[in-house]
């Protein structure tokens, strides 16, 4: 990669101060980045002290055999007990764990001692159903507490869980179920789903007839109440068996490397990734960052994350870490826009939600949807916001930060991967001082940095790969039965350094800004440009809501950048728009970065998790037959956006 290339073209130059009552107050001081860097193991030695220990580590890290990390070896204890019992022997047990929301409209709150006889009914249950200590189990649910529950149940008795997102296919279950050699699966009737019932069980019956043989049984929750096809001899109704089982149960201390989970994320190419996770410094470096990223303050903050629990954001910040500091957070099943497009902010009012952590795709849905929705409800109770996800353009930041935070509260851009496990990158609210589309400086005890082609540390103002130099606490132990996949995906790019597949760039102030996949850098005229630069500008135009930017194979250039862009409401589609938007990219990123072709579209390719799928665009923008698109939302839209495209290009 060039080194004038994912050159400094973006130029933020708002900053934002932390409240100073926030500050004032804040968990963590600047104080804690000192502390990590004189001592890192240190301090994730003393950060393993926020958990119940049956038996206290001794020992830290064992990196003799690397990348395969072992952390707080010799500890044991229960990630069950921890996100539940204990806050309920410390006297906590009328604390509500979780409000629920269900998209029609019924509501139910949980507190942690009901949260806790929930978990033990549930984990008899499964030990009833002959799931043992190292099998796994599959989880395909709606977003409803029972979705957290089986998967606390699955930990409690120390099987791996592995929760497949409720969107998807019967197909892409089965291939995980057999992956994984799952022996039960858990799911629902259906959920609601944009005011429908949304049936689930169906998929489930097909993907066990295709993964053929091992699962034994399917546990179903009654959700919608709808019809379903059942097997006397495998299906059992949840509330029939969980309901008969007894609140008592003990549980077992397992060590801290045994495996919590396995998470599959899908691979550019070949089939999905099964990434593992581990129990002592997963629960670690989740709960550390839950309480330090968002300032928690457990007996007064209501916490709400919008992701989906089928996401590694859900088992991170919705399961294992808010519930590992006993927090109160709120759990919804639906869409932002059902029954209207004020619902997430009528959410927040009713539960008076303080912490609100959501994704750049939704933030630059609700700037589409207009400023006049989130105006209507009391917001006031906000005080810290988080995204993640994608790139956060500048513009979408200010948006949130104006529009949701009243001007007033910290964003909090926190990068991080399935992989990961946990934030690794993020400003903490109390102490920086934030850039609107940076995530700015690695956490108190991680270690990452950005290198050139050469595998050599960049200087302030330099662009290349995003690398994590450390090993870290929550950090994937392997790809699950793929030592090898795991070694060559993450390991080989650079020598001893985890690479992490994204471009970032350095400011001046050494500050990093994360630019996208790698696979989506432009290469225009011999210089590296960045999908995320180009679309930051396009979205800081008032007529742009949000913009999908691709390389296409160009015959003077090598690559033309191609625009895509969703337009405001008010906005007119026309000739002079289209010139307006490409000069206004020239002025403000330089004459290199200035589309070729700028076409508004009403929708863009998204995946289940809501991130852009550009490689689809590039598919069109070269007139080329569409990829893979079975991790599309909705595939209607390739088509519109297809329509859009004169043929002759
Ligand atoms: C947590 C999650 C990981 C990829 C990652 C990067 C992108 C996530 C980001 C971000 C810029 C952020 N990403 N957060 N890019 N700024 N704050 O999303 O995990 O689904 O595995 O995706 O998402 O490209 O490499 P996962």
């Amino acid at each position: 990669m060039s080194n004038e290339s994912l050159a400094n073209l973006l130029k933020e130059e708002r900053r934002f101060a932390p409240p100073a009552d926030l500050a004032a107050n804040a968990n963590v001081t600047a104080e804690a980045y000192e502390q990590a860097a004189a001592d890192r193991l240190g301090f994730w030695a003393e950060q393993a002290r926020r958990l119940s220990w049956a038996k206290e580590p001794t020992k830290t890290l064992d990196w003799s055999n690397p990348p395969f990390a072992k952390w707080f070896e010799d500890g044991q204890l229960n990630v069950a007990y921890n996100c539940v019992d204990r806050h309920v022997e410390a006297g906590n047990g009328d604390r509500v764990a979780i409000h629920f929301e269900g998209e029609p409209g019924d509501s139910r709150s949980i507190t942690y001692a009901e949260l806790k006889d929930e978990v033990s009914r549930a984990a008899n249950a499964l030990l009833e159903l002959g799931v043992r200590k190292g099998d796994r189990v599959a989880i395909y649910m709606p977003m409803i507490p029972e979705t957290a529950i089986a998967m606390l149940a699955s930990a409690r008795i120390g099987a791996a869980h592995s929760v497949v997102f409720g969107g998807f296919s019967a197909d892409a279950l089965a291939t995980r179920i057999k992956d994984a050699d799952a022996k039960v699966v858990i799911t629902a009737d259906g959920g609601y789903r944009r005011g429908q019932p949304s049936a689930l069980k169906p998929a489930v019956d097909d993907a066990v007839a295709k993964a053929a043989g091992t699962v034994e049984h399917v546990l179903v929750v009654r959700r919608t109440g709808q019809d379903v096809a059942f097997d006397a001899e495998r299906d059992v109704w949840w509330d029939e068996l969980v309901g008969r089982q007894s609140a008592e149960h003990t549980p077992e201390a397992f060590d801290a490397e045994h495996p919590l989970f396995i998470l599959y994320t899908s691979g550019t190419t070949g089939k999905p990734k099964g990434i593992l996770h581990t129990s002592g410094g997963y629960l670690t470096q989740t709960a550390y960052t839950h309480w330090a990223v968002f300032d928690l303050k457990p007996e007064t903050d209501v916490y709400w994350c919008t992701a989906d629990v089928g996401w590694v954001t859900g088992h991170s910040y919705i399961v294992y870490g808010p519930l590992a500091n006993g927090a109160t957070q709120v759990m919804y099943e639906g869409t932002p826009d059902t029954p209207h497009q004020g619902r997430f902010w009528e959410i927040v009012e009713k539960y008076r939600v303080s912490i609100l952590y959501t994704a750049p795709t939704a933030i630059r849905t609700f700037m589409k949807w207009g400023d006049d929705i989130p105006a209507q409800f009391d917001l006031t109770s906000l005080r810290v916001l988080g995204s993640v996800g994608e790139p956060i353009n500048p513009e979408a930041w200010v948006w949130y930060r104006k529009n949701i935070g009243a001007d007033r509260t910290p964003v909090v851009d926190t990068w991080w991967q399935t992989e990961t496990g946990a934030m690794m990158i993020s400003p903490l609210p109390g102490v920086t001082e934030t850039k609107p589309g940076s995530a700015q400086r690695p956490l108190p005890g991680i270690s990452a940095t950005v290198v050139d082609d050469e595998a050599n540390e960049v200087p302030d103002g330099g662009g290349g790969y995003l690398v994590l130099t450390e090993p870290w606490p929550s950090m994937l132990r392997t790809i699950w039965g793929d030592d090898q996949r795991f070694l060559d995906t993450y390991w080989s790019r650079f020598e001893g350094k985890y690479f992490a597949g994204d471009g970032a760039k350095k400011d001046d102030d050494g500050d990093i800004w994360l630019l996208g996949r790698v696979d989506d850098v432009m290469l225009v005229s011999g210089h590296n440009i960045s999908t995320t630069e180009v679309e930051s500008a396009l979205v800081s135009h008032p007529a742009v809501a949000e913009a999908a930017v691709v390389g296409a194979a160009d015959d003077t250039t090598g690559q033309a950048i191609v625009a895509f862009v969703i337009l405001r409401g008010s906005a007119a589609e026309d000739e002079k728009l289209v010139a307006e938007l490409r000069d206004h990219v020239g002025a403000t990123l330089g004459p290199i970065a200035k589309p070729k072709r700028v076409l508004p579209v009403a929708e863009l390719p998204k995946t289940r998790s809501g991130k852009i799928m550009r490689r689809l665009l590039r598919d069109v923008a070269e007139n080329r037959q569409l990829g893979d698109v079975t991790t599309l939302t909705d595939s209607t839209v390739m088509t519109l956006i297809q329509s859009k495209l004169p043929s002759s290009s």
